[in-house]
């Protein structure tokens, strides 16, 4: 399988985030990228899509943020990266504000995820990486693998959140739909397995009906992202039907997973997908120091068969996973599972 990752992803490294009242170190850390990649062997350069498949998703003003506000939160004074702590519930209402505090609210879901001066930087290469795997797959490989760090799922077109900057999965997603090649695909869904609700993926196409999304995580009830992920929430508009919860209670094992994921391929299946994109994230591991799943490493290849028995040409998108010791063998796992035989 073709594997995508460039070094700039590597520069992304905030040093600490929020937890439980207090600043802890980070977790999602460049070593996290360099475990994956001892692990799955040479991985190629991503080639340069430039800005438009990022604009195709993010809103200008936020990709504007994106890389101007860390150079205008130190010019401000402020100490640190640029992190938010002031939001707008719910939109309050279409203010036009400039001053950097505001703008890190209005741009931000929460407030364990710092913006450096290097994130752009990693965050448009990690996109590079999810557009080149998706081109192969458009080319006609079976499946491709993009190591995208930092990782994307939490991301909305206007926010950043979770560890997340630009929504990987979203857009290879319309890149496939847009590519101008005669390959391009007219369906696309998205099967989310991290840990944690792609409440950035499924914003993003609430109210499409090209594009699927179905999500297997940890109930919302108890976990990050809390506000979105619940099995209620459908899609509306065009995209009613279209989006697919199903959380799971923490300490679930393979057995449960796997009768989730077969619920979710299932009604994928009835929406008859030109191509999939899977954002995998190895956080449901059972020692993962966030988390509370409990697959193996084993499990992995046993849920990537599953996948790949349904025959659909395959994006793999990397999201989260923080067990930096075992990061590298759960990622082999699954892309195991993904190879004939
Ligand atoms: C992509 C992804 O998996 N994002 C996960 C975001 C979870 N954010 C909230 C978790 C809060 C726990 N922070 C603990 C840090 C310990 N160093
Ligand atoms: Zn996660």
């Amino acid at each position: 399988m073709r594997r995508f990752f460039d070094p700039r992803q590597l520069a992304h490294a905030p040093a600490k985030e929020l937890h439980n009242g207090g600043f802890v170190d980070y977790a999602e850390t460049p070593p996290r990228a360099e475990a994956i990649r001892a692990a799955i062997g040479a991985t190629e350069a991503p080639h340069d899509h430039g800005e438009a498949p990022i604009l195709a998703i993010h809103d200008a003003g936020y990709v504007d943020f994106l890389k101007n506000a860390p150079a205008r939160w130190a010019a401000a004074g402020r100490p640190g990266d640029v992190m938010g702590y002031i939001w707008p519930i719910v939109g309050r209402r279409p203010l036009k504000l400039d001053r950097i505090d505001a703008l890190a609210g209005r741009y931000s879901l929460d407030a364990s995820t710092p913006l450096t001066a290097d994130s752009w930087t990693s965050a448009y290469w990690s996109a590079q990486a999810v557009l080149s795997a998706t081109q192969a797959v458009l080319a006609g490989e079976r499946a491709a693998f993009a190591l995208c760090r930092p990782p994307g799922h939490h991301a909305g077109a206007d926010y950043l959140g979770g560890y997340c900057y630009l929504n990987t999965a979203a857009i290879a997603a319309q890149y496939a739909l847009t590519s101008a090649r005669e390959a391009g695909a007219k369906r696309v869904a998205i099967l989310d397995i991290d840990y944690h609700h792609g409440n950035g993926t499924q914003d993003i196409f609430w109210t499409r009906g090209d594009v699927f999304y179905a999500s297997l995580h940890a109930d919302p009830a108890t976990d990050y992202p809390f506000f979105w992920g619940h099995a209620d929430e459908t899609g509306e508009a065009e995209g009613a039907g279209t989006t697919l919860n199903l959380p799971l209670p923490q300490g679930a094992t393979l057995d449960a997973f796997r009768r989730a994921q077969a619920s979710a391929l299932a009604a994928i299946g009835r929406f008859a997908p030109d191509l999939l994109v899977l954002s995998f994230g190895a956080d449901t591991w059972e020692g993962d120091p966030i988390s509370h799943l409990k697959l193996t490493t084993a499990d992995y290849a046993v849920l990537a068969r599953d996948i790949a028995a349904c025959g659909w040409p395959t994006v793999i998108a990397m999201e989260g996973g923080y067990a930096i010791d075992a990061l590298g063998a759960n990622v082999a796992s699954l892309l195991a599972g993904f190879e004939p035989g």
